[in-house]
């Protein structure tokens, strides 16, 4: 328990000058001359706009507060590592000077920046605060605006951005003209629809579709043509501004039989979309979302638009490897100009980011026959395979393009920023028709250290979860929803190498269906029976309950882990279960995210049905992934989209399942 402390500084009381003094300053100033006047009252300028300058930075910025939030965040983190129910800590701040009412409010209000800051630190933050944009001049209500107000504060503290907690930078726009669009409309003339569903749905499936359509009216009315739709406030923000929304969606809605939907959205890929933006866009997160959309729906329909679109955005994010000193990839490229750079926040890339491309770039070399990029990715793969600072083939969380090297001291996750990296083993090993064996190894031998050193049990009821190894040595049961991948791509692995690996295939099915079970557990638990951001597990007797929600970690994205993993436990097992889970959840999400109108909201609190306090921003994978599986694990029909013959990526973007890694 911290509190506040408060120290007054005595300043003291100015001493009044004695005449005889004052009279002898007054003789001198007359002496000078008028140059020495000039430059002594210049001199007196410059000094009181320093001590000017200084005084607001000590009461805006609060110097001293500072260190002293430097040190509350390294307390409270502290405290929350040691003890995770401790969340009513309070945070200690030393007083700087004596405080008058006006500076004692500038510096409640830094407190409360303070704390907000931590929160910030203490979520898995994918990307900066995207620049949002109003659609439409607030036309309803008050209401509107407060939660304009609040998305505006969120942004600002960058909280309610998505994804595997690599922290991401600002959108950076360099210049306000459209960029070059190049239409492709006449060279490309839309094939004829041959849609792969029969638009004959089950019931659960009509239910899911309605939401992909109420979710797509919520888009379309709100941030056509940008990259989020922000459904509440009517708003959109653009973070590489290339509609990606627009395009996570587009396989979903040919997945769908969606004819009108996924016309109108093939037609702005046609004439609107250009990738020569002016802006910094992070690799990992273009390549998973636009590139795996615009190369899944190239093999899905067999549309040459794709193509050439996918070849495009493929081509501006090359520079990111190309240019790097070190086989490891830069963060960041820019579209237009093909500058190259590491995160601005820090020196270092997630591991998860650097390993996760693969899948694509290969596959772009699979379909223009040119190796350069499969080359490229590959050569990232062999060069981590072959790094030390590894625990039994589990990674450390940063790696740094300059030197190549992982961060020492790294915690040992499969949640944030590592996440992918086992994915990807994985898949990759699939996608080559499981010819590379080198890949199955690294993925074997990470999931014997994923049971080794980061699976535990909690008390009463024995939850399975897969906790952390912090700084690479200190456990913690702590697991990010982002983990809840896991299950699905266990139990995938488990059914093919059943026959060369027995032993292990047994094992990772058991410890997929455990897992899966803790996932839905994560959605079942709370009362709007949707999944916390982070849920740590109890593993003291005596405390009540297994799963803790601490109040920082209360939000849910719209994320799709546990519904993708429930899809491939009910491909492979075929026990009901995991769709009665599916439909639960399905259902929450309809009741909690729904804004009339149109459009699904993140929320900030899943454990407060009265008060879930909605963030007022619809994901792009929330369209890309949520809806996506919950759609294919209503399906009746396994070989729809077959797992014999596609290997979604890391954004479910389907891709096919070659015969080998022979590029021709
Ligand atoms: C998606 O962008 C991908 O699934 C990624 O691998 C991790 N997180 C988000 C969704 O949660």
């Amino acid at each position: 328990m911290y509190t506040r402390g408060s120290v007054a500084v005595d300043i003291g009381e100015s001493t009044s000058v004695p005449s005889t003094k004052s009279t002898s300053l007054w003789r001198r100033w007359k002496r000078t001359t008028a140059f020495q006047k000039k430059l002594i009252i210049l001199g007196v300028c410059i000094l009181l706009m320093f001590l000017y300058v200084y005084n607001s930075q000590i009461e805006e910025n609060g110097v001293g507060v500072r260190a002293a939030k430097k040190n509350s965040q390294k307390l409270k983190i502290k405290n929350q590592v040691n003890n995770p129910d401790d969340s009513e800590s309070e945070i200690v701040l030393p007083a700087l000077v004596k405080l008058g009412e006006d500076k004692q409010k500038a510096l409640n209000d830094l407190e409360k920046r303070i704390e907000e800051d931590i929160n910030k630190l203490q979520r898995p933050v994918r990307r900066g605060p995207p620049k949002i944009i109003p659609r439409k001049k607030d036309e309803n209500s008050k209401d509107a605006e407060n939660v304009i107000q609040m998305v505006k504060a969120d942004l600002d503290q960058g909280v309610d951005n998505p994804g595997n907690g690599d922290e991401h930078e600002p959108v950076k726009v360099k210049e306000e003209k459209k960029p070059a669009v190049v239409n492709l409309a006449a060279k490309y003339p839309m094939p004829e629809w041959k849609p792969l569903h029969s638009e004959l749905y089950n019931e659960r499936q009509r239910y899911v579709v309605d939401m992909f359509q109420h979710a797509w009216k919520g888009y379309k009315n709100t941030a056509w043509g940008h990259d989020h739709s922000h459904p509440i406030s009517h708003r959109y923000d653009d973070w590489f501004g290339v509609g990606l929304t627009l395009l996570d969606a587009l396989d979903t809605m040919f997945i769908m039989g969606l004819k009108t939907e996924y016309t109108e959205a093939r037609e702005w890929i046609a004439t609107k979309l250009s990738f020569d933006v002016n802006v910094d866009v992070n690799l990992f997160e273009c390549t998973i979302r636009v590139l795996g959309s615009m190369l899944s729906a190239f093999h899905l329909t067999g549309d040459m638009l794709y193509k050439e679109r996918a070849i495009d955005i493929g081509e501006r994010l090359m520079p990111a490897l190309s240019r790097s000193v070190s086989a490891v990839p830069y963060s960041d490229v820019n579209l237009h100009t093909h500058n190259v750079h590491a995160p601005k926040w820090g020196p270092d890339s997630t591991v998860s980011e650097v390993t996760t491309i693969q899948m694509e770039f290969r596959d772009l070399s699979f379909i223009t026959g040119n190796p350069k990029y499969k080359d490229a990715v590959d050569r990232v793969t062999a060069h981590v395979k072959g790094l030390s600072g590894k625990k039994n083939g589990l990674v450390p969380m940063w790696i740094n393009a300059n030197t190549g090297l992982f961060r020492p001291g790294g915690t040992f996750t499969v949640g944030a920023r590592a996440d992918s990296y086992y994915e990807y083993l994985l898949k990759q090993w699939v996608q080559t028709g499981q010819t590379e064996q080198h890949l199955l190894n690294a993925y074997l031998e990470a999931v014997d250290g994923i049971e080794q050193h980061l699976v535990g049990q909690s008390v009463p009821s024995g939850y399975t979860y897969v906790g952390e190894l912090l700084g690479g040595v200190t456990p913690s049961a702590k697991m990010d929803h982002l983990v809840c991948f896991l299950p699905g791509t266990l139990a995938l692995g488990s059914t093919l190498f059943s026959k060369t690996h027995p032993r292990q295939a047994a094992e990772h099915m058991q410890l997929a269906q455990d897992l899966c079970q803790t996932c839905y557990q994560m959605y079942a638990n709370t009362p709007t029976g949707l999944s916390p951001e982070i849920t740590y597990f109890n593993v003291n007797n005596g405390i009540k309950g297994d799963l803790i929600v601490k109040p920082l970690d209360r939000h849910n994205l719209l994320r799709p882990e546990t519904v993708e993993s429930l899809f491939y436990m009910w491909r492979i097992t075929k026990d009901a279960k995991y769709r009665e889970w599916g439909w639960n959840i399905a259902q929450s999400f309809e009741k909690y995210t729904k804004v009339s109108g149109g459009g699904y909201s993140s929320i900030k609190n899943v454990m407060d049905p009265n008060n879930t306090n909605p963030m007022d921003k619809m994901e792009s994978f929330f369209l890309g992934e949520t809806l996506k599986y919950l759609f294919l694990l209503f399906s009746d029909d396994d070989s729809f989209v077959s797992l014999d013959k596609w290997v979604f990526n890391t954004e479910a973007h389907p891709l096919p399942i070659k015969e080998s890694a022979s590029v021709s």
